[in-house]
């Protein structure tokens, strides 16, 4: 059922604490925590602790959900002092566009110059 946890999915996991994250925000209904690949000085990923496979079907099924992600992707630009130069809200929406973990989840980029258009 949309939202329910999934037994094989990695980010669910976090979210339960089976898996270990550096989380950096935690609300009601999301979680934040670093990347652990970064590419740039902030890059943390925020995630909504329900389960959508990704950001389109969050949107659909919850609404309220993706906007609080949002809201704290803001809140980590902030936190990290990305704000000041700029920073980048990424959903990688499919494999071919890179998505590799199909828990939906906004990486925040920032703290170094972002090429325009990515790769
Ligand atoms: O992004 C998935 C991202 O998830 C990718 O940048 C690596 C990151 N990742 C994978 N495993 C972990 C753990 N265990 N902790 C923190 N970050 C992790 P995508 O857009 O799906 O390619």
């Amino acid at each position: 059922m949309a939202g329910e946890p999934q037994a094989d999915c990695l980010f669910c996991k976090i979210v339960s604490g089976e898996v270990p994250a550096t989380v950096v925000r935690e609300s009601e209904t999301t979680l934040a925590f670093r990347d652990i690949n970064p590419q740039a000085p902030t890059h943390v990923l925020v995630i909504p602790k329900a389960h959508y496979p990704d950001a389109a079907s969050l949107a659909v099924g919850a609404p309220q959900l993706a906007a609080d992600v949002l809201h704290e992707a803001g809140q980590v630009a902030a936190d990290e002092k990305a704000d000041r130069s700029g920073y980048r809200i990424v959903f990688n929406t499919g494999s071919g566009a890179g998505q590799t973990v199909f828990h939906a989840h906004a990486h925040v980029l920032g703290g170094r110059g972002l090429e325009w258009p990515p790769g």
